[in-house]
């Protein structure tokens, strides 16, 4: 099987910028995974270190750091890179570690977006699934712009932190649930019938999926050392969670196993996608025949049989119907000789992702000006969507799947300095900007220290002397740049 460039960006957050954080034990290193401390994604939140009692031996150096966000509802890492591109798919794995970082004992709950779509509610004590106790969150997303936005909101219930951040880039062929108005976030990936125990993961599947290990009581396992098929490019299980599988133990003709919906504040009915794998992994005599029937709750699917070692996969392209809880039922059919089977299966509910952000000339020049004047307000994550968590003084203009525009921009009492930059030119919906920064130069002579004032009077005749001149400017400036839009350099300190 051939191998895809194991492209991954991994971030490891709450590390300072020098420290020389290698990744450790818990995942194989990728060949040219990146990992990269925090500072260069995001501008916000402080590092910290979890608390000694909770660091052990086994556990993965990545972990013993995070990065929290006291201040701010919203805050983001913004990936720009190489390895993203607009409209491709990508694998995101958010990691998360309390470990009592804040001495308080109390692990918050925050929701977690992509970009501007809702992900997942994380509940830092929830029960992890692995081994280490971390709490891992993945989703498979396509990305609509050429940037990747992580974002952490305050829910009221503790302050937000994480981990680890990981982007794998994905062929646009794999998961095809996944597209430009819906993403899948996972809730299990089960390889049946590893008696090892060993979690599947890097290199052994190279997109970077974690496999757990399940053997169920009343199942038996079967394996086989011969490679097995993993197919044409719309799931690719590895094979070696291909080689193990279960069947019911002797006398039984069916496998049962169940998952139970799980509701979140922000997605109270969430929808599910399942995806099954099946593979013939024993040497059949000519007269036998391995037939399968599988339902979920009241659904009946095809029937059909495993190919010779090469994957089968089962899966539903519209979500299941909602339901608090999923049986699976794998039969074997009455012309069957031999009993089910399955190799592994992987639940995802999906996300919707029809938020789109803001247009990306709108957010390249409004992410200048927040550079520019190192504005302190809430400026984080998309500016204008959603439009709960917009920026403090934007106006913005939202039309249903459109993207955004910023039409208006309030700059009134932050302590801008200096002249307007260009970029502002290139917000082309901007109507309106309004002043009262008494240190933005308003012309070019005006460019000067503020002036001390001396009396209330002053400020009384001065302020509003100052706003009616800047916003006279300002209706000026909007038309110079309506105007001027293509003529190439705005002044510099035209306002
Ligand atoms: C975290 O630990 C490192 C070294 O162990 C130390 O330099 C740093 O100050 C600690 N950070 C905090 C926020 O305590
Ligand atoms: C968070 O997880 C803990 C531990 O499982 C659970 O007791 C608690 O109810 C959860 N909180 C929410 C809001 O889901
Ligand atoms: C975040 O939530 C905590 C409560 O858990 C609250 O005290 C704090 O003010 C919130 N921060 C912001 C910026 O909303
Ligand atoms: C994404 O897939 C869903 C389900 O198949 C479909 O309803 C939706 O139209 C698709 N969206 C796009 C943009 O293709
Ligand atoms: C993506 O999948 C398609 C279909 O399987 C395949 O033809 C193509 O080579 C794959 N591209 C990459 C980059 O793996
Ligand atoms: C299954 O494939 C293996 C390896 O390709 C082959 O040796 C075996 O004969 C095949 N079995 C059947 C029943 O086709
Ligand atoms: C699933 O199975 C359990 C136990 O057999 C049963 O109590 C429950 O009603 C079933 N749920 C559905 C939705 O079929
Ligand atoms: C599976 O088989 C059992 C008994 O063999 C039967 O009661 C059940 O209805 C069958 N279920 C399916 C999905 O075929
Ligand atoms: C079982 O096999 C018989 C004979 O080959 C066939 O007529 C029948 O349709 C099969 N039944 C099923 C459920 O596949
Ligand atoms: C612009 O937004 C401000 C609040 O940020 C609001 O007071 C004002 O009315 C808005 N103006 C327009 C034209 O929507
Ligand atoms: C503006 O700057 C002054 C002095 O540097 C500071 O006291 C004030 O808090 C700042 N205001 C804002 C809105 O940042
Ligand atoms: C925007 O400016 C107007 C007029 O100066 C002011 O009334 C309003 O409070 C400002 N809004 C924000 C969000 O700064």
């Amino acid at each position: 099987m051939r191998k895809r460039t194991p492209w991954l960006l991994l971030l490891l957050l709450g590390l300072a910028a020098t420290a020389g954080g290698r990744r450790a034990t818990w995942t194989k290193s990728p060949g040219c995974r990146t990992p990269r401390p925090d500072a260069a994604f995001t501008d916000t939140g402080s590092n910290q270190n979890i608390s000694d009692q909770y660091i052990t031996s086994t556990l993965s150096k990545r972990y013993l750091t995070l990065r929290s966000f006291p201040s701010g509802v919203r805050n983001c890492y913004t990936i720009r890179s190489l390895v993203v591109v607009a409209s491709h798919k990508y694998l995101l794995r958010a990691e998360f570690l309390y470990g009592n970082y804040d001495g308080l004992n109390k692990p918050p709950i925050f929701d977690l977006y992509a970009g501007v779509n809702f992900w997942s509610t994380v509940n830092a004590s929830s029960p992890s699934l692995f081994p280490d106790g971390v709490v891992r969150l993945e989703a498979i997303v396509v990305v609509p712009d050429d940037t990747v936005q992580v974002c952490l909101v305050n829910t009221s219930s503790g302050t937000p932190f994480i981990s680890a951040l990981e982007l794998r880039p994905l062929n646009n062929s794999i998961y095809p649930q996944a597209n430009e108005t819906q993403g899948l976030a996972l809730l299990t990936r089960i390889n049946f019938g590893d008696q090892t125990g060993a979690i599947v993961m890097y290199p052994d599947d190279p997109h970077d999926r974690v496999w757990l290990p399940w053997v169920f009581e009343d199942t038996t396992s079967i394996s086989t050392s011969n490679g097995v098929n993993t197919g044409d490019g719309t799931f690719e299980a590895p094979s070696k969670v291909m080689q193990t599988a279960i069947i019911p133990r002797d006398g039984s003709n069916t496998i049962k196993f169940r998952w139970r919906s799980k509701p979140q504040p922000r997605d109270p009915t969430p929808e599910y996608i399942a995806i099954m794998y099946f593979s013939e992994l024993q040497l059949l005599y000519s007269n036998a025949l391995r037939e399968l029937s599988v339902m979920i709750n009241e659904a009946r699917w095809p029937a059909f049989s495993p190919g010779n070692l090469s994957s089968y996969t089962l899966y539903n392209s519209y979500p299941l119907a909602i339901n608090a809880e999923y049986n699976v039922t794998i039969n074997a059919t009455t012309n069957s000789t031999l009993p089910p089977l399955i190799n592994a299966v992987e639940v995802y509910s999906l996300i919707s992702t029809t938020n789109v952000g803001t247009d990306s000339s709108d957010v390249s020049a409004i992410t200048a000006i927040k550079g520019e004047y190192r504005v302190q307000k809430n400026w984080a994550g998309d500016p204008c969507s959603p439009e709960t968590y917009a920026w403090d003084g934007l106006n913005c203009s939202y039309a249903i799947s459109t993207l955004s525009r910023i039409t208006g921009m309030n700059l009134s009492h932050n302590n801008f300095t200096g002249s307007i930059p260009n970029i502002l030119s290139q917000l082309t919906s901007l109507r309106f900007l309004y002043g009262n920064n008494p240190n933005l130069c308003t012309n070019v002579d005006s460019c000067k220290p503020p002036i001390k004032r001396k009396s209330k009077l002053a400020i009384y005749i001065v302020v509003p002397v100052v706003l009616v001149a800047v916003i006279v400017s300002v209706v000026g400036l909007v038309i110079l740049f309506l105007r001027r839009k293509r003529q190439g350099d705005m002044p510099n300190c035209l306002l």
